[in-house]
């Protein structure tokens, strides 16, 4: 750790503040270009705590930056791990209001439903596949705390890797029925497609995804408890919203899941 208990609180407060007012800032790592991997997670958990002492609850975790087009788009090289709350969870079909965000993008994920839970180190994709319920289709919702969304990988781990909204729907099946890395994926803005893919564009396969984060979170001491939801990364590079549209992503035999944004 490069920074002191102060900053790592302060920092917190000020991104957590940015999220919660819609308000975009400047890069952390402008004002302390020497802080570290363990700084950055250490101020998303502060933002985490501060939202538990609120009484959010967590409902899961999410991988980020886990495909190819999402690192180049947001030009970085390796996958991000972040918190997800029930705060975050809109319904089937719900609605965003824009102004509640900074600059909305919506992304396609592939959504794993654990039933028992997820310890790393060691983990792989046969463990998470077999401590897996489900899997269903998701639409996370991004919105970088930054300006002009430019980051770099510590300021977007600190910035809970731009989490903000998410919604899960469609036809929820066992992982066993499905192979996650052939499923087509079809990402569709007032009707028309703006992305195409497949889950293996998520790691090879997605659940190579889930099995980064709880190998994260096993060095840290932490398990992916039974019944979290967990968003394996976008598989296409995002797509910005504005007031008006309305999104829907299909997945090859899970169904779709559709949001709104007023
Ligand atoms: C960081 C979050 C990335 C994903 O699925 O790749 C992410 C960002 O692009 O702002 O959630
Ligand atoms: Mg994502």
């Amino acid at each position: 750790m490069k920074l002191d208990q102060i900053s790592v609180m302060r920092l917190a407060e000020h991104l957590e503040t940015c999220e919660l007012q819609a308000r975009d800032t400047v890069k952390i790592t402008d004002e302390y270009p020497a802080m570290d991997w363990d700084d950055a997670y250490a101020i998303q958990d502060e933002i985490r705590r501060s939202k538990l002492r609120r009484g959010n609850r967590l409902v899961g975790f999410k991988a980020g930056l886990t495909s190819h087009a999402k690192m180049k788009q947001m030009g970085v090289t390796t996958p991000v791990f972040g918190f997800l709350m029930d705060a975050f969870c809109v319904p089937e079909g719900g609605e965003i209001a824009v102004k509640s965000l900074i600059h909305p993008k919506v992304e396609p994920e592939i959504v794993f439903v654990t039933k028992a839970p997820l310890r790393g180190p060691g983990c792989h994709v046969g463990t998470v596949l077999a401590a897996t319920d489900f899997i269903m289709p998701g639409i996370e919702v991004i919105d970088s705390r930054y300006r002009d969304f430019k980051f770099d990988l510590k300021s977007v781990i600190a910035d809970n890797t731009s989490a903000a909204r998410f919604v899960v729907g469609g036809q929820a099946r066992p992982a066993a029925d499905l192979d996650l890395r052939t499923l087509g994926v079809v990402l569709e803005r007032n009707g028309e497609p703006v992305s195409f893919g497949a889950g293996a564009a998520v790691l090879g396969h997605p659940a190579a995804a889930v099995a980064m984060l709880a190998n994260h979170l096993g060095a840290r001491g932490e398990e992916i408890p039974a019944g979290s939801i967990i968003l394996s990364g976008g598989i296409t590079e995002a797509a910005a919203v504005a007031t008006g549209d309305h999104v829907t992503l299909r997945i090859q035999d899970l169904g779709s899941v559709s949001l709104r944004f007023q």
